[in-house]
């Protein structure tokens, strides 16, 4: 499947948004002309995600199930006439006060050097542009270097909020430099394979649900994401229905940037979640777990698959029935629930005697290769959640496969399992993940009791955002319940434009793209 080229924005946007999208573009190419003194050649484009539910188990390599949103990042470029010597890359940003302007070489090895240790918004696309090289070297044995760009930025995404605006910022970038370099017809998955290597490379280890999310969906449908065997999504349209699924997005204003979070966050579930794969195959005699794509090597459904083979002798787990393998996961729940009763995290000591590895190797291979602090590590909650969070994925998924309800009733009923579905999330990220922060716990409270019929924290947590499903005649009274009991009482000097960024009615969006300039 290619990246498509659309030919007007209302192949991009929801029809009501198309006008403000059309005063957006129409300064997008101003601006452009102004800074480079010619029109773009093109302008690529990749959005936001929202996850609408499958939360910290990408890197466990389970199924999940995010939506494209219309927030997303445009790059308008002009392509260098190829000069010799090194290529030069200008990057300017619609939001000048907020990201300054920014220029660099690239050097005849083609070879782009990406300092992470500093949080430059331009790196986003350094590593998209290395990302995009190396699969170009891979594609024409004579490729070097990416031609020079002129770049002009204009992004929606709320940073740091759980939209995963990083992942929509290398999408947009790799894009860019694959069509700046010549290349006519892009393949979405190469696209985000490309991606998912790209964002690693500043720093942050992510499971590629994010990229997966902003490169493949269609308008209007949900995105069934699978890890394994290999990378693939599959668009899953929401049902039609009488009173429409609205997904409300609303910002906690908890900064959770993971590269501030991350030592003490979201790296350390990782490492959590990957001894509990170790100590799990450990427990149960499977001699060698399979070496698979989780960030550190190993993952649960790596031991997941491997457990049913040495038990059950089911040679390749990926063909079972969904209802077959949901039967796994909650057989593997309850073996957690038996065979890893301690509560109080495990401690360096006992995971080397469970493990037969002395400290220092477990460090080496599981704890260098992000930063991370703690004592102990709570395999137990990780586990649990990560297993029941990928059987309520798979139940949200037979939900929207089932045909569309026939009245009100069905309807009701319909949207009250999906949104009891995300309140299931939203209490094992608070209670067992330890992922949530007491503002995104109001959020979802002061939502459930204005109407909403299920309300969770998206994306990694810690602060970001939450994401609502919400009955369309209820949209204003959650709204209002928020700003008069959590924004204007935390931020009581909030301006009506931070305040618009604040709460998102989001449907199911289109991802990435290409535009053409006339
Ligand atoms: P956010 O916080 O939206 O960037 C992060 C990860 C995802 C996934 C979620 C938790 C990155 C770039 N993205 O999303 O892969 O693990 O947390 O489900 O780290
Ligand atoms: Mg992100």
């Amino acid at each position: 499947m290619e990246v498509p080229i659309a030919k007007s924005l209302s192949d991009i946007y929801p029809q009501d948004a198309v006008e403000s999208q059309t005063r957006r573009w129409n300064n997008l190419i101003k601006t452009f002309k102004e800074s480079y003194g010619k029109l773009p050649d093109f302008v690529s484009r990749s959005p936001g995600r929202v996850n609408i539910i499958g939360e910290h188990i990408d890197y466990c390599l389970y199924e999940v199930l995010p939506m494209a949103i219309e927030a997303d990042v445009l790059l308008a470029v002009s392509v260098h006439d190829q000069e010799p010597g090194p290529s030069t890359v200008r990057l300017t940003n619609v939001h000048q006060q907020k990201f300054e302007s920014k220029e660099f070489d690239i050097p005849d090895t083609g070879d782009v050097h990406i300092d992470s240790s500093t949080l430059e918004w331009t790196n986003y696309f350094k590593s998209g542009l290395s990302g995009a090289t190396e699969l170009l070297r891979k594609k024409r044995k004579d490729f070097q270097q990416s031609v020079g760009m002129n770049i002009l930025a204009d992004g929606t995404v709320p940073s740091g909020g759980g939209l995963s605006s990083s992942a929509a910022f290398v999408c947009s970038s790799a894009l860019a430099v694959m069509r700046a370099n010549g290349e006519a017809k892009i393949d979405k998955k190469e696209l985000v394979e490309l991606a998912i290597v790209s964002e690693r490379a500043v720093g942050v280890n992510s499971g590629g649900m994010d990229q997966s999310a902003s490169v493949f969906p269609l308008q209007g449908s949900a995105l069934y994401v699978s890890f394994v065997p290999e990378l693939s999504a599959k668009n899953v349209a929401f049902p039609e229905l009488k009173s429409p699924l609205v997904f409300v997005i609303a910002q906690s204003f908890v900064a959770a940037d993971k590269h501030v979070t991350a030592p003490v966050c979201y790296n350390l579930r990782v490492v959590e979640v990957t001894l509990a794969a170790l100590v799990l195959a450990r427990i149960f005699g499977i001699k060698q777990l399979p070496s698979d794509a989780g960030p550190l090597g190993v993952s649960l459904r790596g031991f997941h698959d491997a457990y049913f083979q040495e038990k059950e002798g089911i040679k390749n787990n990926h063909t079972v029935s969904k209802a077959e393998f949901r039967d796994q996961l909650q057989s593997l729940v309850e073996k957690i629930d038996h065979y890893l009763p301690q509560e109080e995290g495990y401690t360096r000591q006992q995971l080397s005697e469970i493990l037969g590895m002395s400290i220092d190797e477990i460090e080496t291979k599981y704890m260098k290769k992000f930063p991370i602090r703690a004592d102990r590590f709570k395999l137990r909650q990780r586990a649990l959640h990560v297993f029941g969070e990928a059987i309520r994925v798979l139940q949200f998924y037979e939900h929207l496969s089932t045909n569309p309800p026939k009245d009100e009733k069905e309807n009701a009923e319909l949207l009250k399992a999906l949104g009891a579905l995300m309140n299931d999330t939203q209490d094992s990220c608070r209670d067992l993940f330890e992922n949530s922060c007491p503002e995104l716990d109001e959020l979802c409270q002061l939502a459930r009791s204005a109407g909403a019929y299920g309300s969770r924290l998206t994306g990694a947590g810690w602060g970001g955002c939450s994401v609502h499903l919400v009955p369309i005649d209820k949209v204003d009274k959650v709204k209002r319940k928020w700003v008069d009991e959590y924004y204007l009482r935390r931020f009581p000097d909030m301006t009506e434009e931070k305040l618009k960024e604040a709460i998102v009615v989001s449907k199911p969006g289109s991802g990435s793209c290409l535009l053409e300039v006339h």
